[in-house]
């Protein structure tokens, strides 16, 4: 049965849909609305009331993240979802620490500018979001040193999960001249075909 990736575009939806194109998975989108996601029908979903969900046959499952490491341990192929406990347990790793470490610094940035009215923004909050950046982006800079990917030699879902929060750099402009590491690895990652897909 096809999957059902539910979440618009432009939401977290978008790491699952990546994920999707990535392994080319046949799936169905549906972009439901941010006004539907505490009605009744889509509380049946997912009981957050959030974005992504994903529905596989009668198995449902909230977290982008999860999500992804779930598709990818189901259907991922040459090394995408590895085959080691260590390097499964390093796309946890990196998945969950973007999550922790980076997300909120970069959304807090991200809603001021985008998403907030001018008189209601709020320059502390984005003061303190920019204050907790370098040192994740240092740390991931560290362990990019010398390699192309974070695990092993190749692209693993542990890559998409932590570009996929990276990415949220790009509309925020932020600045990644200090990590050069980072800034070509997440050129990298994004340059990735499935992701340009995702984006359409
Ligand atoms: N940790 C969750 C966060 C899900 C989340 O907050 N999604 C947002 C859209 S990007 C949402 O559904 N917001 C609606 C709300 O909070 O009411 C994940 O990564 O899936």
């Amino acid at each position: 049965m096809t999957i059902k990736i539910y979440g618009p575009a432009a939401s977290r939806a978008s790491r699952a849909l990546w994920m999707a194109h990535e392994l080319g998975i046949p799936f169905e989108h549906i972009p439901i609305e941010m006004k539907d996601l505490k009605g009744p029908d889509y509380l049946k979903v997912n009981p957050n009331g959030k974005v992504p969900t994903l529905v596989d046959g009668d198995f449902k499952l909230f977290e982008s993240m999860a999500i992804n490491l779930y598709l990818a341990a189901k259907h991922g192929k040459d090394g995408f979802f590895p085959a080691t406990l260590e390097e499964q347990a390093l796309c946890h790793q990196w998945s969950f620490w973007g999550m922790t470490e980076l997300e909120k610094p970069l959304l807090t940035i991200l809603i001021d500018k985008f998403m907030t009215p001018p008189d209601k923004r709020k320059p502390e909050a984005v003061a303190e979001a920019e204050k907790a950046l370098p040192k994740p982006f240092g740390v991931l800079n560290g362990a990019l040193h010398g390699r192309e990917y974070l695990i092993g030699s190749k692209f693993t879902v542990g890559d998409l999960n932590l570009a996929a929060i990276c990415s949220w750099s790009r509309p925020i402009k932020y600045d990644l001249a200090a990590y050069p590491n980072v800034a070509a690895w997440l050129d990298r990652c994004l340059a990735r075909p499935a992701y340009k897909a995702s984006r359409k």
